[in-house]
């Protein structure tokens, strides 16, 4: 039975430049492992709290020196030295710990830097890889590998907001491997890179998450470039190469109305844009089309798209239990996109993976805009069975380090691709 002997926390630095929290966990008998955590920009509402220091004159009252604080001193004081016999166990000891229901006094990146570092350093000394131990705490076995979605342009949130909605996405579809699906995925960036430069004259600057972000004129400017970006790579639009959309819509909603364009929409009119969307584009995943707390149009939103595309709630869910219930009862989505740090701990992810696995609901496992070189969320996607995963653009090393141990992990294990998933 595992006994934790030590655990020490460390600020560091993510991909922004922002602090952010990691955590060395040590068992007794040795084996030790780190981890750290990711953090958002576009968050949603509902999203456990991270802990910062508010202290203005440091990194702009980002630091995370408090977190480092709660982990060297009340955490390792509650959970050293004492059996954890599961991770269910350290995830509840943590919570009680905290005596929150959005984790703000511990705070939930310093809860799940211990979560990660814990689930690691138990599987090293199991002396099995990751993705298995993360499917162990299911009760199950690896059975495929995640269908990668990759971000192509970036608007919104992650690239200064030169049009409204946040990442254009695509899915290699007749891809077998994550191998190919990466030399594919380069097809099309390289391409995209070009037509880019051509047309707007941009270099190749990247976004928060790797994406390209030239100045287009128009969403369905930006929508047409993928798709003659695909083309121009040589692979058939909607066939080869599919394409998905983050709209983020909750971040241009205000008094129950969409600011996309010229004239704000109400929610019926958003419906009917993201429809002329689907008949245009090959979209097959619409994430957050419409606003998080907009919960009188999204069962429409699915009864009109939902046999088409997956209707993907990220702000709208929060991969938090209950508000996945309240989207399962009316019938809002048709997938869930888990971020472990949306909720704070593995054991309450596990929870909102088996809700929306009960429900027959698609899964995508995702990143952070704000992420660090950590590898883990291409070992939890694995062994969690997520049927996509989304971790940015094939640029940057934080992405790449996800993308990079994809490949070592079906190289070891052979698995299979998951297949883009039938509607619901
Ligand atoms: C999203 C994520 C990842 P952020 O909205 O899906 O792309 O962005 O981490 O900024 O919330
Ligand atoms: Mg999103």
């Amino acid at each position: 039975m595992p006994v934790i002997e030590h655990l020490s926390a460390l600020e560091i630095l993510d991909s922004r430049g922002r602090p952010t929290v990691g955590v060395c966990c040590r068992l007794e008998g040795g084996a030790s492992a780190w981890a750290s955590v990711p953090s958002g920009a576009s968050t949603g509402k509902a999203e456990a709290m991270e802990l910062r220091d508010g202290d203005k004159s440091r990194y702009g009252g980002l630091g995370c020196k408090k977190a480092v604080a709660n982990v060297n001193g009340p955490i390792r004081q509650a959970l050293a030295r004492h059996e954890t016999p599961s991770q269910q166990h350290l995830d509840e000891a943590l919570l009680a710990l905290d005596g929150t229901s959005d984790k703000s006094r511990l705070g939930a990146n310093t809860i799940l830097a211990v979560s990660i570092a814990f689930a690691r350093a138990c599987a090293k000394a199991e002396g099995i890889p990751l993705y298995r131990h993360f499917a162990h705490l299911l009760g199950q076995s690896p059975r495929t590998l995640p269908r990668l979605t990759v971000n192509l342009f970036s608007g919104g949130k992650h690239a200064g907001g030169q049009v409204p909605i946040q990442d254009v996405l695509v899915v290699p579809l007749s891809a077998a491997s994550i191998d190919e699906s990466l030399s594919t995925t380069y097809a099309v960036y390289q391409a995209a890179v070009a037509l880019t430069a051509a047309k707007y004259g941009s270099r190749a600057l990247v976004a928060d998450e790797g994406g390209l972000a030239p100045p287009f004129p128009s969403i369905d400017a930006m929508l047409e470039d993928a798709v003659e970006s695909i083309h121009a790579a040589g692979f058939a639009p909607g066939k080869d190469v599919g394409l998905a959309v983050d709209v983020a819509s909750s971040h241009f909603y205000q008094g129950g109305r969409y600011y996309l364009g010229a004239a704000p929409l109400t929610g019926g009119e958003m419906i009917e844009q993201i429809v002329r969307w689907l008949d245009r584009y090959p979209i097959l995943s619409v994430e957050d089309g419409l606003a998080e707390d907009d919960w009188d149009h999204w069962p429409l939103l699915r009864a009109k798209v939902g046999d088409r595309a997956l209707v993907l709630g990220d702000d709208l869910l929060c991969t938090n239990p209950q508000r996945i219930r309240q989207a399962i009862e009316t019938r809002s989505a048709t997938a869930l996109l888990l971020k472990v740090n949306q909720i704070g701990t593995l054991t309450e992810a596990a929870a909102a993976l088996s809700l929306v696995r009960s429900a027959g609901w698609s899964v995508t496992v995702s990143a952070r805009s704000g992420e660090t070189e950590d590898d883990w969320l291409a070992d939890l996607a694995t062994g969690w069975s997520g049927d996509q995963i989304k971790v940015g653009s094939i640029t940057r090393s934080e992405r790449l380090s996800k993308y990079n141990r994809l490949l070592a992990i079906e190289s070891e294990s052979q698995l299979p691709l998951a297949p883009w998933p039938r509607s619901c």
